[in-house]
């Protein structure tokens, strides 16, 4: 015992003492600094509304840069969507909801509306777009509902059509804007994902004009997203450095939505 007292002058009561000081002291320390955190968060401003479905902002870049990461990680261009043989496909095939494309249209009437770098916009006939070279694509959609059917779609290649209208200066912003004609549902697609060489702008689905109730006369067919990005019935494209809004990310869906 006193052998002990000389080597630590502390008796074990003291060391628990300030163990129990110090454990307690940085556990207040540190539960102070989280309350500040979150207190600084709760009360920093709102992201940009109308984008995304409305977290503040210091937290929305967190994620944003979150999610640019893992793009780079795992999206590659070079990397194609599994296609099937067209006989797989579903003759069947399956609708879902129809905002913005749910009344007729006169596929003679319609036109493509491209609105340019310089605010000069293009107007396409559908006619024009049938003449240019039409790329089959027989692939696996999926919905984030949860459902999923191998489709047969047919249509100009998004690549492609910006180099037929020349719009390489508009391939330079990192996304397109799509919007139905009565710009009831819209969606933004980065432009890695639009400029991939499996994603459409389909006029046909198993081998005929579309339907109604599938996009009627031209919709997105994007392989490397979820459905919701998939437009029905294109009416507008734009591009910008700036996220487009995007309709069910302002739901609180991923604005990304990539497979
Ligand atoms: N204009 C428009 N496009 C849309 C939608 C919509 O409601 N309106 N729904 C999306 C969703 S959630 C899916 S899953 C697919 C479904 O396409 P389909 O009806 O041809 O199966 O379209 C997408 N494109
Ligand atoms: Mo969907």
């Amino acid at each position: 015992m006193k052998k002990n007292k000389l080597n630590n002058p502390l008796t074990l009561e003291q060391k628990i003492k300030r163990r129990n000081f110090l454990s307690f002291g940085i556990f207040g320390v540190l539960g102070a600094a989280a309350y500040g955190s979150w207190k600084w968060l709760y009360h920093s401003p709102e992201e940009t509304a109308g984008i995304t479905a409305g977290t503040k902002a210091p937290l929305r870049r967190a994620l944003n840069k979150t999610e640019i990461f893992f793009r780079r990680l795992t999206f590659n261009e070079n990397h194609m969507v599994k296609t099937y043989p067209v006989e797989m496909a579903a003759k069947q095939v399956r609708h879902n909801s129809d905002i913005g494309s749910e009344d007729e249209i006169d596929s003679e009437q319609w036109q493509l509306k491209v609105i340019r770098k310089d605010k000069s916009q293009l107007n396409i006939s559908l006619n024009e777009i049938k003449k240019l070279q039409k790329t089959d694509l027989v692939f696996d959609f999926k919905c984030v509902e949860g459902w999923d059917q191998i489709q047969h779609w047919g249509g100009l290649r998004f690549r492609d059509f910006m180099e037929h209208f020349g719009l390489e200066e508009e391939a330079k912003p990192s996304y397109v804007g799509l919007m139905t004609p009565d710009k009831e549902y819209y969606v933004g697609i980065d432009m890695p994902s639009a400029v991939h060489s499996q994603t459409l702008l389909a006029y046909e689905m198993n081998g005929n004009p579309l339907p109604e109730q599938h996009g009627k006369p031209l919709r997105l067919i994007i392989p490397v997203k979820y459905g919701i990005k998939n437009l029905k019935r294109v009416g507008t494209i734009t591009f910008s450095d700036q996220r487009p809004p995007d309709y069910w990310a302002e739901q609180g869906y991923d604005y990304y939505s990539g497979l």
